[in-house]
């Protein structure tokens, strides 16, 4: 998260982070967020999703099995989710507590008003070009924009589809970056922070009028909800 500020794992409880663990030198590498929606499910960016273990902060789990969407489009990031189950021997993974708690997921209808201002949160890098993520977790403030803006103009040429939003900081402070991705973009929803993104791609970190690009989380409640309850969920 380039600007933004320090935050405490209390206040961003949905924060998932994934890395592999490397048996031989008993490392957790970390390479992606996540956001929890549910004791034992997962989501992330589909484009995360070639590695194979999921760790929250807090509550540590292995995978048991995750989906990447069917329309996943590895060349323009369409469709860029993927939906983790973790594993546990006694059908409930993460607990609930202050710091672990499942973001609720919007109504498949939900539509929010053009700058309605909104909260990412993540481990990624503080700077484009610095070589370390950072080791707390971060928020940053930005604006949902509109769609129509929300065009490959804006993005060096490279395709937005449908699936995709858009927000950024108006104040050219606050953007998700590298390591941030499949994290959760929340917004205000009748008193509630809601799932409406999920950190996707962008072009660079924190450029003047370029905003980040999202996951539309709404256009993949009923994807979501099908596949956990295939899964008897
Ligand atoms: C990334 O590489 C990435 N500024 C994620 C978000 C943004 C840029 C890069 C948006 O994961």
């Amino acid at each position: 998260i380039l600007g933004g500020e320090q935050s405490d794992i209390s206040t961003q409880p949905w924060q998932a982070a994934l890395s592999v663990y490397r048996r031989r030198s008993k490392v957790h590498t970390f390479f992606c967020g996540g956001v929890l929606i549910d004791s034992c499910w997962v989501l992330s960016a589909a484009h995360c999703s070639y590695q194979s273990c999921s760790c929250t902060s807090e509550q540590i789990f292995d995978v048991e099995h995750y989906w990447v969407h069917e329309q996943y489009d590895d060349e323009t990031y369409d469709n860029d989710i993927v939906l983790i189950k973790l594993k546990s021997d006694v059908g409930m993974c993460a607990v609930h507590t202050d710091e672990v708690l499942p973001a609720c997921l919007p109504e498949p209808d939900l539509a929010l008003p053009d700058w309605t201002e909104c909260e990412i949160s993540g481990y990624g890098k503080e700077h484009e070009f610095s070589p370390f993520y950072s080791d707390q977790v971060k928020r940053g403030h930005v604006r949902l924009w509109p769609q129509s803006q929300c065009v490959s103009e804006k993005l060096s040429g490279r395709l937005v589809t449908p699936n995709m939003l858009c927000a950024g900081d108006t104040r050219g402070l606050d953007d998700a970056c590298k390591g941030d991705s499949g994290g959760p973009l929340v917004c205000p929803r009748e008193g509630r922070l809601t799932l409406v993104g999920l950190i996707s791609w962008g072009d660079g970190c924190g450029k003047k009028d370029t905003p980040g690009v999202y996951t539309h989380v709404t256009k993949y409640v009923e994807w979501i909800s099908s596949k956990m309850q295939a899964d008897g969920n």
